[in-house]
């Protein structure tokens, strides 16, 4: 069968998973939150990237049950590793499509997901792209204020590739910015100084509006140490850990606590 036909029946095959990937806070070396991320092992077409599943799943509307799926794993996976002693401080974050975020159900099944796993709404983030806020700004704009209320956080993901109207920012209940690893690749280069420019400025930002900032995609001793000095709370990337396997990271968790 086709890619579509394998994706239709991806979750009731049990193929679908996902990895989980460690986010460390700055200030005191916590494992403030990881990143769940999706991931298929199809039985006809092997291992595929998100990358190419995710946009078909988007086509074609796939990605609404499959986000639902994605949020109730991650919850399920997050109240577990609570049971077995994880710090209760430690937020999972998921990613969500601009077609889920605008239906009306969102909000109603993330209080749901929540409630069926037994936790607080402070546990989760959810991750939302720019142009999903700004292609939708009056619709976005409800379903954000509706997490706001629940207690759910808010995260845009891949900040600074996107528009360049940062007027949403102070607009919206939004709680963190996630710096491009495009941005981060350049910092700690000597010759890269508008990266690390950005990357300054960006964190300078969010400080004033109150935000917290994450830098994605740190490879290098050189990048964390860059981000350290210059007040970033938060790194992710492949230096601090790759994304795990649920029972990998609940080892590297409870090692890292
Ligand atoms: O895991 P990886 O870095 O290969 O992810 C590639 C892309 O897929 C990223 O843009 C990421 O945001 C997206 N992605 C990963 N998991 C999910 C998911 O559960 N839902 C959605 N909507 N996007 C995801
Ligand atoms: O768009 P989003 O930020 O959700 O995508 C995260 C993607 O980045 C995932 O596919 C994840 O596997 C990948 N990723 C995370 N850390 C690193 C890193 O340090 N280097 C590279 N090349 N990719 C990373
Ligand atoms: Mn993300
Ligand atoms: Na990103």
């Amino acid at each position: 069968a086709g890619l579509i036909a394998a994706l239709r029946r991806a979750i009731e095959r049990d193929e679908l998973h996902l990895a989980y990937q460690p986010e460390l806070r700055l200030a005191d070396g916590r494992i403030a939150a990881v990143e769940a991320l999706l991931r298929w092992d199809s039985a006809e077409h092997g291992s595929i990237a998100p990358d190419e599943f995710i946009p078909l799943a988007e086509e074609t509307g796939l990605i609404v049950p499959i986000g639902e799926w994605v949020l109730d794993a991650a919850c399920r996976t997050l109240a577990g590793w609570r049971r077995a002693g994880v710090d209760p401080r430690l937020k999972v974050s998921i990613n969500v499509s601009a077609l889920q975020l605008l239906r009306s159900e969102l909000p109603d099944a993330v209080a749901a997901a929540l409630r069926r796993h037994g936790l607080p709404a402070s546990a989760l983030e959810l991750e939302l792209t720019e142009s999903v806020l700004m292609d939708n700004a009056a619709l976005a704009g409800d379903r954000l204020r509706a997490f706001r209320d629940l207690g759910v956080s808010i995260a845009v993901d891949d900040f600074g590739t996107g528009y360049s109207s940062l007027s949403y920012l102070h607009r919206l209940p939004i709680n963190t910015l996630k710096i491009d690893k495009a941005f981060i690749d350049g910092i700690a280069s000597p010759d890269d100084h508008e990266d690390a420019t950005i990357t300054t400025t960006v964190i300078a930002m969010a400080r004033t509006l109150g935000l917290q900032v994450v830098a994605e995609g740190v490879e290098t001793a050189a990048q964390l140490a860059f981000l350290q000095r210059n007040a970033c709370d938060i790194a992710q990337g492949y230096w601090i850990s790759r994304p795990l396997a649920a029972d990998a990271c609940l080892r590297f968790l409870l090692d890292a606590q």
